[in-house]
C-alpha cells in the first residue's frame, strides 16, 4: 500500500512538475469547498494537502469527507497535530521537524500518533521537515517553539536534509512558513536538490507563477501553495492543466 509515493516518483522520473493545493481546515468555509474543489479540479493541481497549525478538533476529518465528494485528486494530511489525522485521508506525511531542537516535534508527537495510525489504513510517507527563516516568525515557529535555519546557511540547510535522508525519510519539505514574506530562494532549493536522492517539497510564501516556476527551475519537485489561494483564487485560475 505505497501507491502515493510509489506515484509521485514515477510522475518524477517523467519529469512531470508536482503541485499540491494546501487547504487549512480553519482558513476555509465550508460552505465554499465545492467550488473551490471544482475549480482546483481543472488546475494543474496534482495533490490536495490538508492540514494547518491549529485546527480544531474533527475539522479535517470533515473537510477530508467533503472535498472526496468532488474529485478523484489525492489528499494528504499534513498534520499541525495529532487530532488532525484522519483514516479518510490517502496518505499522511508523517512530519519530523529537523531543523528544530524540539524533541516533542522530532519524535514525540510521532510517538502519539501511532496509537491512531493503527486504526487507520493511511499511506504513512516519513517526511524531513525544514523550516527556513523567511523575515518573519511563522505559526510553526510560534506553536513548535523552535527557531527555524537561517536562510544564509545554506550549508546546514543541505546537511539536515541530507541528515533526514540517511535516516532514512522518504521525502524532504523546505518550509518558509506559510504566509512567509519571502520563498526559499533558488540557492537553497539547488543546493539540497543536489544533494538529494528523495523528492523535495518546497513550500511558504508563493504567490505567483514566477515564484512558483522559480522553486520548479531550481530543482523543487512539489511545491505546495495555499495562502495565495485563500487571498484570491483567481490565482488558481491561471495554473490551468496543460
Ligand atoms: C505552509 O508551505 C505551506 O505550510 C504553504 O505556504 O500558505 O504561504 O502558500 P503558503
Amino acid at each position: 500500500m505505497t501507491t502515493i509515493y510509489k506515484n509521485i516518483q514515477a510522475s518524477i522520473k517523467n519529469n512531470e512538475k508536482l503541485f499540491a493545493v494546501l487547504i487549512d481546515p480553519d482558513k476555509i468555509a465550508f460552505s465554499t469547498i465545492s467550488s473551490f474543489i471544482k475549480k482546483l479540479s481543472t488546475s494543474m493541481a496534482t495533490h490536495i494537502f490538508v492540514g494547518g497549525s491549529t485546527v480544531k478538533e474533527h475539522a479535517s476529518h470533515d473537510l477530508v469527507i467533503e472535498i472526496k465528494k468532488y474529485t478523484k485528486i489525492p489528499v494528504i494530511l499534513f498534520p499541525g497535530d495529532i487530532q488532525q489525522l484522519t483514516g479518510k485521508a490517502d496518505a499522511l506525511l508523517f512530519l519530523s521537524l529537523l531543523s528544530g531542537r524540539n524533541s516533542e516535534y522530532l519524535i514525540g508527537k510521532q510517538v502519539k500518533a501511532v496509537s491512531k495510525l493503527r486504526t487507520m489504513n493511511l499511506e504513512v510517507i516519513p517526511t524531513g521537515y525544514i523550516l527556513i527563516e523567511n523575515g518573519k516568525q511563522t505559526s510553526v515557529e510560534r506553536v513548535t517553539r523552535t527557531k527555524p535555519i537561517s536562510r544564509n546557511d545554506i550549508q546546514n540547510i543541505v546537511d539536515t536534509a541530507k541528515a533526514g535522508e540517511l535516516l532514512g525519510m522518504k521525502l524532504i519539505y523546505l518550509e518558509a512558513g506559510s504566509g512567509a514574506l519571502k520563498p526559499i530562494t533558488a540557492d537553497i532549493i539547488s543546493a539540497v536538490k543536489k544533494e538529494l536522492n528523495i523528492p523535495l517539497l518546497v513550500g511558504g510564501g508563493i504567490k505567483n507563477k514566477k515564484q512558483l516556476d522559480d522553486a520548479y527551475n531550481s530543482g523543487a519537485d512539489l511545491v505546495v501553495v495555499g495562502t495565495a489561494f485563500e487571498e484570491d483564487e483567481s490565482f488558481l485560475e491561471e495554473l490551468k492543466k496543460n
